[in-house]
């Protein structure tokens, strides 16, 4: 029996490779967590910002919360099972009127990460609308093989290279529309993309990619992971502590390792890097 999930939930994951709108919260919940974040970005300008986006679960309490949330933590049971380290968080935040886009791509194509059998949690903190630039999504394509990425590094292309996927004009792209407080699963082999923000308010997710069952491996250097759910974390990775409060020095240490491990997996033969 599923701890969170519906059936319907459950086999629309393993047909079209994402599932959405998953509640968590309610909104006033998120909204206390919005207002926890916010209050981090005042106080820690340098440690949160959109240079400074990746893993933030390991200096933050807030973000730590979120990513080991039980409800989310039992939505993610229901697909990979019971035993699940945290490999990441990324800081999806858009501003009012904010340029930044996402172009269509697949997840799984520089992590590094194999087999492709983790998933990506996506919180919504703000309202995640079409105007606000939400994720879509190509259903059905987490049943294809990598496709070819383009490198763009493009200004406004807020993923790493800027990779791009070239998907023709006539796709039947799925919206995932959040209020604050849910939730989309989504699997690093589906195809998506997202717009910018021509809304007057933040778009902020917070995103755990992904939580890994214990037989997926990072094969592109260390494997640098959290202890989330089951059994104790497999001898093939290297264990994270979570942090005992914001901007701890261990915190500190252990993101600065983690962000350089995946500087060199995500930009690994690429023309250039960015700073995130
Ligand atoms: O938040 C976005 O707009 C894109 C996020 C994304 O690509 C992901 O979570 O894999």
């Amino acid at each position: 029996m599923p701890k969170h999930l519906t059936d319907a939930q459950i086999q629309s994951y393993g047909r079209d490779g994402f599932c959405s709108p998953i509640d968590v919260m309610s909104e006033a919940a998120a909204m206390d967590l919005r207002q926890r974040l916010e209050n981090a970005e005042a106080r820690f300008p340098d440690a949160l910002n959109p240079h400074q986006r990746n893993n933030t679960h390991l200096s933050f309490s807030v973000i730590d919360e979120i990513a080991h949330h039980p409800v989310i933590l039992n939505a993610v049971e229901d697909i990979i099972g019971p035993d699940i380290v945290i490999f990441g968080t990324v800081l999806f935040i858009k501003e009012p009127g904010d340029p930044g886009f996402v172009s269509w791509h697949q997840d799984a194509t520089y992590m590094g990460l194999e087999p492709h059998d983790g998933i990506t949690a996506w919180l919504a903190l703000s309202p995640s609308t079409v105007e606000s630039g939400c994720m879509s999504m190509l259903p059905g394509t987490h049943l294809d093989h990598i496709h070819d990425h383009k490198d763009t590094f493009a200004e406004n292309n807020i993923l790493t290279r800027g990779q791009a996927i070239d998907v023709g004009a006539d796709m039947a792209a799925i919206d995932l529309v959040l209020r604050p407080g849910q939730m989309s699963l989504h699997h690093p082999r589906v195809v998506h993309a997202s717009q910018p923000n021509a809304s007057d308010h933040r778009r902020i997710g917070v995103v755990i990619q992904q939580y890994l069952p214990h037989h997926v491996r990072e094969t592109k250097g260390e494997g640098l992971v959290q202890w989330a759910r089951g059994s104790a974390v497999p001898s093939h990775h290297t264990e994270m502590p979570r942090p005992l409060g914001d901007m701890e020095p261990d915190g500190i240490a252990w993101r600065e390792h983690v962000n350089g491990v995946w500087s060199d997996i995500l930009y690994e033969n690429a023309d250039q890097k960015r700073a995130f």
